[in-house]
């Protein structure tokens, strides 16, 4: 199975995130089901290993923080824009249980993760979007602040590719303590 460990988002924020969403023709928009903030990829593992992960993730110590959502932004591959999304306040809280699941999972046997932790929620993907376009609602969204939630799990998800949007199903939730 393919897997990714997140913090979903309460419905009342992802509905405010779907306030964002339109005005970039080609943009393939996340669905509001769909929005989460990654805190590690972990892609196909088999079922033993499943299992050290699980274990590894539940043994995890952490407490319980709020998070602010502010901003957008885009990734870029060889020079083109490839991914819309919605920014985070600084939060060194978030950084922190970020740092535990890389512990936690690389305890379970997986290679450490190279890239640094840029938190995000993915808002859309932007294969035949025009650049102007996307310029245009980086600025006109740039104020974006959200109300800040208060984080108290995060989830191990799994993934299935669909034709439209990949389906992602919350596996384990663990608690964080207040
Ligand atoms: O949270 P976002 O949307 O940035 O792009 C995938 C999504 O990221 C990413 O994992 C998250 C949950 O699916 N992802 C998918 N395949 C990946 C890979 N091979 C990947 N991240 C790194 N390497």
């Amino acid at each position: 199975m393919r897997l990714f460990v997140a913090l979903d988002l309460p419905w009342p924020l992802r509905e405010h995130l779907a306030t964002l969403i339109g005005g970039i023709p080609g943009a393939r928009w996340v669905p509001d089901d769909n929005l989460h903030l990654t805190l590690r990829f972990i892609g196909e593992v088999n079922a033993p290993q499943a299992e050290e992960i699980d274990l590894a993730l539940a043994a995890l110590r952490g407490r319980a923080f709020a998070l602010t959502l502010a901003g957008v932004g885009t990734f870029a591959k060889g020079g083109r824009e490839t991914q819309l999304w919605a920014g985070v306040a600084r939060n060194p809280a978030l950084d922190h249980l970020q740092n535990k699941v890389e512990t936690a999972l690389q305890r379970a046997g997986l290679e450490p993760e190279r890239r640094r932790f840029t938190p995000h929620v993915t808002l859309a993907r932007l294969d035949n979007a025009v650049p102007q376009k996307i310029a245009g609602f980086v600025q006109a969204h740039n104020l974006f602040r959200a109300e800040p939630i208060r984080v108290d799990h995060f989830t191990l998800f799994s993934s299935r590719l669909g034709k439209e949007a990949s389906v992602y199903t919350a596996e384990v939730a663990y608690p964080l303590s207040a």
